[in-house]
């Protein structure tokens, strides 16, 4: 990577990065789960109105991650973090876990993480590998809902700030695996650095390809450990 060894970098990763490791994207052909599109179970309103279905969305999401493994791309981020002596954020869409599995630490999981749940009355964020419905309840407080630990349209995405100020003093922001349709995610290219190279590296051009310089095609487990070398 043609960058000073001190520049600081920062990776967003959106859900193509998981697709060869076998989780379904969002937003592609087969994208919908029982003929529900993905804006009509991740809302609060969807929560309100139907928990069981909600549940059983993550539920049946949390139980297929045991099966599935990090991929070429993953190990790649995980690599260039332990390798790169320069900051580096990873930044990722994703709620699997497959970025912490690979071994990438300097990680925010802006949407959240499906193998943790939220107390509705304390908010303490707990680990929470089993399922979850609406009985299950908060060890902590012992009174509260636990509801999936996920970011849902309208609601605000986690460490705003930590992702903000390092897109402020970044040499090299690359977006891999996302198609640019949910914000603020996709608007974080407008909010590199001025000067800061702009990479996307996805299978086809995303909503917001314009803005970036640089565009590489491809399958993520083609393209990234390419761009990582
Ligand atoms: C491959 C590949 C391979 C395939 N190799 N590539 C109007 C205008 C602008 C904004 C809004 C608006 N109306 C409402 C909003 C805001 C809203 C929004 O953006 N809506 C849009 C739909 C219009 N956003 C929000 O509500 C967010 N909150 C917010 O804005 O708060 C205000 C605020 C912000 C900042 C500071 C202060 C206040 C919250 C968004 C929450 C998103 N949640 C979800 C679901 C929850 C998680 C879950 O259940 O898993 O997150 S939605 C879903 O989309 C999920 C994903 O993380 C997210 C992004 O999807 P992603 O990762 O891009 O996947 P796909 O499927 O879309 O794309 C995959 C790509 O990979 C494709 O391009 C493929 O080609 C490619 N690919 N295989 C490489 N092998």
């Amino acid at each position: 990577m043609a960058l000073p060894r001190d520049a600081s970098i920062v990776l967003l990763t959106g859900a193509g990065i998981s697709a060869e490791s076998g989780l379904r994207t969002f937003r592609d052909a087969d994208g919908l789960w029982e003929n529900h599109r993905v804006e009509d179970v991740a809302t609060p309103e969807a929560f309100h109105r139907n928990p069981a279905l909600v549940y059983r969305f993550y539920n049946e999401r949390r139980r297929s991650l045991p099966g599935v493994q990090p991929n070429a791309a993953h190990r790649a981020l995980a690599r260039l973090e332990r390798e790169w002596p320069g900051d580096l954020l990873l930044v990722t869409q994703n709620v699997d876990d497959l970025h912490d599995r690979a071994g990438s630490r300097n990680l925010v999981h802006m949407h959240g993480e499906l193998l943790k749940g939220r107390c509705l009355a304390c908010r303490r964020v707990l680990d929470w590998p089993g399922d979850l419905d609406a009985d299950s309840r908060c060890p902590a407080c012992r009174r509260g809902q636990v509801r999936p630990h996920i970011v849902w349209f309208g609601e605000v995405p986690l460490e705003m700030e930590r992702i903000y100020r390092a897109l402020e003093r970044c040499a090299l922001f690359a977006a891999v695996g996302t198609s640019g349709h949910v914000y603020p995610a996709a608007g974080f290219v407008e909010a590199a650095a001025p000067g800061a190279r702009t990479v996307e590296l996805n299978l086809e051009p995303s909503r917001v390809a314009d803005a970036f310089q640089e565009h590489r095609a491809g399958r993520a487990t083609d393209l990234v450990p390419a761009f990582v070398d």
